[in-house]
């Protein structure tokens, strides 16, 4: 059920720490950790510890978790001392999003190209 940990999911085992994870911050409702993919020099993903399919429905069901995910984004870029970074909700599998976990990608640290590829 949305919201509950799934069985399959593999951000809810970062979040239950049964798969390792580079964990930069976290917080009574999120997670922050790098991702092992980076893309750029700050390449952090911020997840709810609730399990939603994507940013939408997070903030539809958890409008104020929703919220802690963007204000942990700026602390992960603050942290990083990104003054500018950009922050990706890849939305469906067209989009490229293959972890159906709701996570924000937290960029920063190079130039990012306008539009995205
Ligand atoms: P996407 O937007 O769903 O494509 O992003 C998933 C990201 O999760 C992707 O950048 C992976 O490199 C990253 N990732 C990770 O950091 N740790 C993991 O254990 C797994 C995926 I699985």
């Amino acid at each position: 059920m949305a919201g509950e940990p799934q069985g399959d999911c593999l951000f809810c085992k970062i979040v239950e720490g049964h798969i390792p994870a580079t964990i930069v911050r976290e917080t009574e409702t999120t997670v922050a950790f790098r991702d092992i993919n980076p893309q750029a020099p700050t390449h952090v993903l911020v997840i709810p510890k609730v399990h939603y399919a994507n940013a939408a429905e997070l903030a539809t069901a958890e409008p104020t978790i929703a919220a802690d995910v963007l204000r942990e984004a700026q602390s992960v870029a603050d942290e990083d001392k990104q003054a500018s970074y950009r922050i990706v909700f890849n939305t469906g599998s067209g989009a490229g999003q293959t972890v159906f976990h709701a996570h924000a990608h937290v960029l920063g640290g190079r130039g990012l190209q306008w539009p995205p590829g």
